[in-house]
């Protein structure tokens, strides 16, 4: 019968079942911001979807009511940092999308400060997203996008919008801030969709 023994300080190797391919685990949080922080409060926060047929606005204490959930999920940047077993506090996108009526399938991400990122509706959908207010028991920081940020831990991090105050339905896929700059339509982490 075969057995193992874990390495030193039992860190996980990279290329186990639980690191992509390309990427190293850290125990830190990297901040990866494109630009200044904004500073956003609860009070001011919103979040908006919209669609063909007009908006639909939450407010802070709207969202918290559609059901807070606690989910520990990977995350994998495409930088090549990888953090693992991260406890989050958010909401469902499928709660939010349950209260929304759309025929369109493509998803343009906004976030304060302009920033933005492009994913189709199904990926965001099926417990794969959440609108996340806490990681690791403690309210987001504000460089890590205080006080809501998009968590779509099944893609590269960059698609999980920091800051984030809305979602604008579209019909046809198009390309948001990194994907511009030549990172990846969909950004699969285990099938290494980093660049175009
Ligand atoms: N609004 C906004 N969201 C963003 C970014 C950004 O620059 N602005 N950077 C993205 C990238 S590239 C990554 S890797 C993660 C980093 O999140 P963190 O700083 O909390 O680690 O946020 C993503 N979301
Ligand atoms: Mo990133």
């Amino acid at each position: 019968m075969a057995s193992f023994t874990r390495g030193f300080g039992g860190r996980r190797r990279p290329q186990d079942d639980r690191t992509p391919p390309g990427q190293t685990l850290v125990e830190d949080w990297p901040v990866m911001s494109a630009g200044a922080t904004p500073q956003v409060t609860p009070e001011d926060w919103t979040f908006t979807i919209s669609t063909e047929r007009g908006q639909r606005t939450w407010s802070w204490d709207e969202v918290h009511a559609l059901g807070v959930e606690d989910v520990t999920v990977d995350v994998h940047c495409v930088t090549h940092w990888s953090k693992l077993g991260m406890a989050w506090r958010g909401v469902s996108l499928d709660k939010l999308f349950a209260e929304v009526d759309t025929s369109l399938g493509y998803c343009m991400v906004h976030s304060s400060g302009g920033y933005t990122t492009n994913v189709p509706l199904a990926e965001l959908l099926g417990g794969r997203s959440w609108i996340a207010f806490e990681a690791d028991g403690a309210p987001l920081t504000p460089e890590h996008g205080a006080p809501a940020r998009l968590l779509v831990p099944h893609l590269y991090f960059w698609k999980s919008a920091k800051w984030v105050r809305g979602i604008e339905m579209l019909a046809a896929d198009r390309p948001g801030f990194w994907e511009d700059n030549g990172y990846n339509m969909h950004g699969d982490p285990w099938k290494e969709e980093r660049y175009w």
